[in-house]
């Protein structure tokens, strides 16, 4: 040995000997002072060793085993054996309904392995935990995992909910008897699932907000406390969606132990390992843990219990914590010689650990999540926790039972069929009473009324207060707010200049005082009240806080002061559209959730809304959500300084495709009012399944007292706002404006009529979306009854009598206008802002995009040159005295 290989190895020694004392006195502490004295003293040192430049890797982790020891666990209150009969008639029947499907139609879909790997983490919730709702409780909420909906419906088949037809029709909607959705979706089974959860990582942050949001509901005294949990089961290659951890620290940051998380850890996601090089559980675990969630891991079953025992040591534990995810996936596979060779083969003293266990009872070592045993203690513990939510990671296997068919495979996500033999192994494994003649059929089966499974699972829901899922609606109509509520907008304003967002917030102020509803409105803002004026409600209505203002507000002597509040009525969210339009969600269903009509008002960015959150606003839809979506600071050329990402120019076209939401742009006070009035009728009163979307601007004008007989026009998407003054003239024009564009086209009107002898109608257009609607609906009923008189679209009939050319200007894209082109008369040239936005002012954006008066007037002419009324020489001049260059770049692409 070299000199420096012998300083190295004294050095070693000396490490050795010097750990070894330092353990010696911490256990002197332990045994003297206890562990708590202990944890202070490292505490401390931990302390000191930073200030002297030591840094410490931080690690949330704690050792790969389950959360609760098994001397802690408590007797499992259930039947193991009929419980175990029934989850595997369960696991059957979802299983067949699959393979069946496919049999019956090629490509039809469904997943078997998703159920398969979560069927004892459901079952175990299911007979002990999940609460139905009843006149005693209110009922646990649950967010099921979209794929495992299969095992759900073999459930309430078992529990007489649903019918064998219903089964066999899985996954085919269009079938006369009614089929079962393929994932949960309330808009198609409107009297069983409540939550849409398919979109990954939309039920994980709807949940929290959900939970929040019940919070909210009690601390305002709209609901009753109770001790109701929010369930969520999701699955580990969901937590890869930021919507799925986003919004985790609200919950810890509000105390939500109404919260849990049961986060399926099957280690694989559709095309293989979640983390094959990781360990998906230890990885969120201290995403958890950092986040200050109560951590529960179920990770090993109970027959791993002997072998922890004899760990003296820490090896087992050791090798536990540092084989990889890929490496356990492959032992869900291989052979129990694999198993000794690979996991126990790195240490003589594993392999001794395990001489006694043959080769099949290595293979048979259980995972937590397939326990039940296991899991029933830490479901337990979640429901006793208090002060923080909780989040379960229970490691199982994909496609648990499937064998070879699929079990742990990573095609195992998409396997839906199996042959007579994988059948056959299948009902052997889970003890089926099915005949080997039958089971090529895969024929369900369900016990008689009176079997003892049968009855044990009905009497085990009758004692937790009911079946789930299940949404019903017992909700009374609100009384509508008076008429008189809305007066003061139909009077206009006078000779004050005022913003349609300025109306709006006014009026929701006043719908704030309403002695009937004012309780029910939920204004919610992602940090933009400001922006919109609305600091003055913080003080009115107060912002809701779980503890209430535990500081003095700088602003404490100012008026309008920041106040915080038990009570408060506004969820003010901070920078966040996904939880506040989670929080819509929660409000917007409450009618249903909870039976009662909460009436949320979610008044945000425009821009942020519909390309940013658009898959939660199409959940909204599903979820038969109610309430209004108000898109402040809304319009390409409207918002002038902010530019290219904050300039809203689109938003009204991806509203198109939401069935149920109306969308409307309206360019006056009045205008909202009679929108938002008669929204409310008709959600809250005739509750009906809407939602609305309105957009408001904050460019100041003066508002008009509303004409006589528009309200109708107003609500059906256009009315004739002011006609031609000048009577005299030979040309004709119709405009079309909306929002506050429409304030170019009136001053267009005026020139056109003064200037070049052009008598033009002005049309305020509230909403293309509804008449393109009623046009599509006319011409479809029209296309199915040749014989009959001919429906006329609203539009058609509007300006059936009106001159001239068609010419349309708006802030949004100009195919809102195109959309509707068809049922004209005539042609119809759109003005729209296709394109990057700019920051610039009003004037220079709205010539840059060419939806100015003046442009509109050029549009007039152009159109009526092609109509052969007018000479180009004409437009050209005009195009000269307007001051327009027509070479200027095209805004649509520069
Ligand atoms: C937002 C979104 N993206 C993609 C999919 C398609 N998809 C369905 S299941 C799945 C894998 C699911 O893996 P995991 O969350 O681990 O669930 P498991 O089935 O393993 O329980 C994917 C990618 C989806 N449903 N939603
Ligand atoms: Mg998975």
């Amino acid at each position: 040995m070299n000199k420096e290989s012998k300083d190295k190895q004294k050095r070693i020694e000396e490490e050795e000997i010097e750990s070894q004392e330092w353990l010696d006195s911490l256990d002197y502490v332990i045994d003297a002072g206890g562990v708590e004295r202990a944890a202070k003293l490292i505490k401390k040192l931990q302390i000191h060793a930073q200030k002297r430049g030591a840094r410490l890797h931080f690690t949330a982790n704690t050792p790969y085993i389950n959360t609760i020891p098994v001397e802690k666990q408590p007797p499992y209150p259930g039947d193991p054996q009929i419980e175990w009969t029934i989850r595997s008639l369960i696991r059957w029947n979802a299983m067949a309904m699959v393979v069946r499907a496919n049999r019956l139609e090629e490509g039809i879909g469904g997943h078997i392995s998703t159920f398969a790997s979560a069927a004892a983490l459901y079952e175990v919730a299911f007979n002990h935990f999940l609460r139905g709702r009843n006149e005693s409780h209110e009922g646990d909420i649950v967010y099921f995992q979209g794929h495992a909906s299969p095992g759900i419906y073999a459930r309430a088949y078992l529990e007489g909910r649903l019918t064998i037809e219903n089964l066999q029709n899985f996954r085919r909607d269009l079938q006369q008897e009614g089929g079962l959705t393929s994932y949960p979706h309330p808009w198609l089974m409107p009297n069983f699932w409540q939550f849409p959860t398919v979109s990954m990582g939309l039920s994980p942050i709807m949940a929290i907000y959900q939970a929040r949001f019940n919070r909210y509901l009690e601390d305002r005294g709209l609901k009753k406390p109770s001790d109701a949990k929010v369930w969520t089961f999701l699955g580990d290659g969901e937590t890869d969606e930021p919507e799925t951890l986003g919004a985790i620290t609200l919950a810890s940051r509000e105390n939500l132990d109404n919260l849990i998380f049961v986060v399926n850890c099957n280690l694989q996601r559709l095309d293989g390992p979640v983390r094959g090089n990781g360990k998906i559980i230890q990885e969120l675990e201290s995403i958890f843990r950092g986040a200050g969630w109560n951590v529960i891991k179920v990770i090993w079953g109970s027959n791993w219990d002997p072998l922890l025992s004899k760990d003296k040591d820490g090896i087992l534990v050791k090798r536990m914590t540092e084989a990889l995810d890929g490496d356990y996936q492959k032992y869900s596979v291989a052979s129990g010689e694999y198993i000794r060779n690979h996991f126990f083969g790195t240490d003589p003293r594993l392999q001794d650990m395990v001489k006694n266990l043959s080769d099949t009872e290595l293979q048979k070592l259980r995972r937590g999540g397939h326990d039940p045993e296991k899991i029933y203690p830490a479901f337990k513990a979640a429901v006793e926790n208090i002060g923080s939510p909780t989040v379960i990671l229970a490691k199982t296997i994909k496609g648990y039972g499937l064998g070879e068919a699929g079990e742990g495979r990573n095609i195992t996500h998409q396997q839906k069929k199996l042959n007579e033999e994988e059948l056959k192994l299948f009902k052997k494994r889970f003890d089926i009473p099915i005949s080997d003649e039958d089971i090529s059929r895969a024929p369900f089966y369900k016990p008689p009324d009176d079997s003892k499974e049968i009855k044990y699972l009905k009497e085990r829901r009758h004692e937790l207060g009911g079946y789930l899922p299940k949404r019903e609606v017992i909700c009374d109509p609100i009384k509508a707010p008076p008429e008189k509520l809305f007066e003061e907008f139909y009077k206009g304003s006078g000779k004050r200049e005022v913003a349609t967002t300025m109306a709006i917030v006014r009026m929701l102020a006043k719908l704030l005082k309403d002695k009937n509803i004012g309780r029910l409105i939920v204004p919610i803002v992602p940090d933009e009240a400001r922006t919109f004026g609305m600091e003055a409600l913080f003080r009115q209505v107060g912002i809701y806080s779980h503890v209430g203002q535990l500081y003095e507000p700088v602003d404490a002597e100012t008026l309008l002061y920041y106040k915080e509040a038990i009570d408060g009525q506004i969820l003010e969210e901070g920078i966040t559209e996904a939880g506040s339009m989670s929080s819509f969600i929660a409000a917007g269903t409450a009618y249903a959730t909870h039976g009662i009509n909460t009436i949320p008002f979610f008044i945000y960015y425009s821009m942020f809304g519909f390309q940013r959150i658009g898959d939660l606003i199409w959940a909204a839809g599903d979820m038969r959500c109610k309430g209004f979506m108000i898109g402040g600071t809304a319009g390409r050329t409207t918002l002038a300084g902010e530019g290219l990402q904050h300039q809203d120019g689109h938003s009204h076209l991806l509203a198109y495709p939401i069935p149920n939401l109306k969308a409307y742009d309206p360019a006056f006070a009045y205008e909202i009012a009679v929108i938002i009035q008669d929204g409310i009728r008709r959600m809250y009163v005739e509750q009906e399944d809407l939602f609305y979307y309105i957009t408001v601007m904050n460019e100041t004008y003066k508002q008009p007292p509303m004409p006589q007989g528009v309200k109708e026009g107003i609500l059906k998407g256009m009315y004739k706002f002011r006609d031609s003054q000048n009577k005299e003239a030979k040309l004709h024009a119709q405009l079309f404006g909306s929002g506050t564009i429409l304030n170019e086209v009136l001053k267009a009107q005026e020139v056109l009529g003064d200037k070049y002898g052009v008598a033009a109608d002005v049309w305020s257009v509230t909403s293309y979306k509804e008449l393109y609607r009623d046009g599509l609906e006319k011409e479809r009923w029209n296309m199915l009854h040749p014989s009959e008189i001919r429906r006329v679209p609203y539009i058609t009939e509007c300006v059936k009598n009106s001159p001239g050319v068609f010419v349309a200007a708006s802030d949004y894209v100009m195919a809102l206008p195109d959309s509707i082109s068809q049922w004209l008369p005539r042609p119809l040239v759109s003005l729209g802002t296709d394109g990057f936005g700019r920051s610039a002012s009003r004037k220079a954006l709205r010539d840059f995009f060419e939806v100015d008066w003046r442009y509109i007037i050029l549009a007039v002419l152009a159109s009526l040159t092609w109509e052969k009324k007018i000479e180009p020489k004409i437009v050209e001049k005009a195009i000269l005295d307007l001051d327009i260059n027509p070479s200027k770049a095209n805004p649509m692409i520069s």
